[in-house]
């Protein structure tokens, strides 16, 4: 064997030394636009995220509603492959669908004025139509549209003043109850509104949805739009299935795929990016994961348009303790980071890498970009939010949401692990489990930007180069860890 003797650590055992703050590092200078494909010298990336994250490849991550809501912040949503084809080209599909300019602000209304005031209101201006959502935010469940005088329920739940008002939305859009405002926009504005009142299941009016003027809007939002104005979405494909699953979720209008893998310095990626070039020219398509250079210039070498960093650090991952394999995350994106500088430096090829799972803390993002990570993937961060697909549940008094691995019994994702042989999972690498719940993802967002920024400007940069370029970072003995929390002192219990 040969034997590495550096310890590999994890992010836990950083910190980052402040540099000097000039008056121009405010946070709002700060801006983390960064590369999420490959590019040559001179030129720009296809694909700039706005925010450095992607979320995480999974059944419970990664649906339509968390990609339209992560796509609306700047980053960019991977639509698990653990599907069928039809599933996952259909989620596809309806991020694809979503519009630019589609926005939401609080009316100057009151609050408890009821559907029938709505009504009123909709004679009076002239509205065709008025939005009823679950949770009265453009962002819930669509459940009727108030049209003219033909009302009938979408819900038979709905209390019986509101179901006299309701068209079902089924009649109008889908066929099937459930789906999202967003997904009804076309036909909404169909209707030549530029604004639609939105209420809730109990009639009350919550919000006017704005339809605002493109140009305007792009200059306002940190929405992340390709071609023909349209949110950007990402799908993870295996090795196994691509060319039925590729030319699919192509159709369906996918931006960037990923070859989500627990291990991917394996001939089978090679093939399958291969696959890809020759055949959807126009289609990014990043690969991994890797933990070191070896991995990491194969895959470059292949024609990975990014390349995703992490074995065995994953919340939900046992892989390490199953199989023995893994590297700590921060070694693996110090090393990674150091082979793609000097693969750019002698081939003009700037291949981002992506540091995928284990990350705990707000701060250990903030560590993850200074050691060279181009962008974040993350899971268990995006699980805790509404916008997540799972279920949120009240356990032990709080409420939690579901989160499960791809390696467990649960998902059985077995291409993700497959090395070869018959289709099927031989024994679990990740687990079944809650996290707390964390409500909005464009409110935990802001929070988790504004510590990233203002540690950025601790550091007296504000673009993510820079911060690659000039962070100082320590290594931190455990005792320091200590230190860095409150300590030798009775904490109140804020609670009580
Ligand atoms: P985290 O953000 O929850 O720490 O980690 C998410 C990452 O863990 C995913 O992006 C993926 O790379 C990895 N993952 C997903 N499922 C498993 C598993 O079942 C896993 N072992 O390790």
């Amino acid at each position: 064997a040969n034997i590495i003797n550096e310890v590999s650590r994890t992010f836990n055992e950083y910190l980052i030394i402040p540099g000097l703050t000039n008056k121009v590092h405010t946070p709002d200078n700060v801006d983390l636009k960064t590369p999420l494909t490959r590019f040559s010298k001179g030129e720009t990336p296809k694909i700039e995220l706005k925010t450095p994250f992607v979320s995480a490849i999974m059944q419970s991550v990664s649906d339509s509603g968390m990609a339209i809501a992560l796509a609306k912040e700047g980053g960019v949503s991977f639509i698990y492959g653990s599907q069928t084809i039809r599933n996952q080209a259909r989620m596809v599909k309806t991020v694809k669908k979503h519009k630019a300019g589609f926005v939401e602000s609080r009316a100057n209304i009151q609050p408890e004025q009821t559907l029938a005031d709505v009504i009123a209101l909709k004679n009076r201006t002239g509205f065709s139509t008025i939005g009823v959502t679950d949770d009265g935010t453009s962002n819930g469940v669509l459940v009727g549209i108030v049209t003219g005088r033909d009302y009938r329920t979408s819900k038979d739940s709905l209390d019986k003043k509101v179901k006299d008002f309701m068209t079902p939305i089924s009649a109008l859009v889908t066929g099937e109850l459930g789906v999202s405002l967003t997904e009804a926009n076309d036909i909404i504005w169909d209707h030549k509104l530029n604004q639609l009142p939105i209420v809730d299941k109990d009639g009350r009016l919550q919000y006017f949805v704005f339809r605002k003027d493109y140009d305007n809007h792009k200059q306002n939002s940190n929405e992340l739009l390709d071609e023909h104005k349209r949110l950007i979405v990402g799908a993870g494909i295996n090795t196994r299935d691509y060319d039925e699953r590729v030319p699919a979720l192509v159709e369906a209008g996918v931006d960037v795929l990923c070859i989500d893998s627990s291990d991917g310095f394996s001939e089978w990626q090679k093939e399958t990016i291969e696959y890809v070039k020759s055949n959807f020219k126009n289609v990014s398509i990043g690969a991994g994961n890797v933990v070191d250079r070896d991995g990491f210039l194969y895959l470059a070498e292949a024609g990975a348009d990014f390349v995703k960093v992490g074995v065995g650090g994953g919340s939900i991952c046992i892989t390490r303790e199953q199989k023995g394999i893994g590297r700590g995350q921060a070694t693996a994106i110090i090393d990674v980071a150091k082979a793609r500088d000097e693969y750019f430096e002698k081939t003009g090829e700037y291949i981002p890498i992506c540091s995928d799972g284990g990350i705990v803390q707000d701060y250990h993002m903030t560590l993850a970009l200074a050691m060279g990570a181009d962008f974040l993937m993350m899971g268990r961060y995006f699980a805790r939010f509404d916008e997540s697909p799972t279920q949120k549940l009240m356990v032990g008094g709080n409420y939690v949401k579901e989160y499960w691995g791809e390696g467990s019994n649960r998902a059985r994702n077995w291409q993700r692990y497959d090395m070869g042989g018959n289709n099927s999972l031989k024994f679990e690498e990740g687990v079944d489990s809650y996290v707390p719940y964390a409500g909005k993802l464009k409110d935990n967002l802001e929070i988790t930007l504004g510590k990233i920024k203002s540690t950025m400007c601790s550091c007296g940069v504000t673009t993510l180069s820079d911060l690659q370029a000039e962070a100082k970072i320590t290594l931190v003995s455990s005792t320091s860890i200590i230190e860095g929390g409150a300590h030798d002192v009775m904490v109140k219990d804020t609670n009580s």
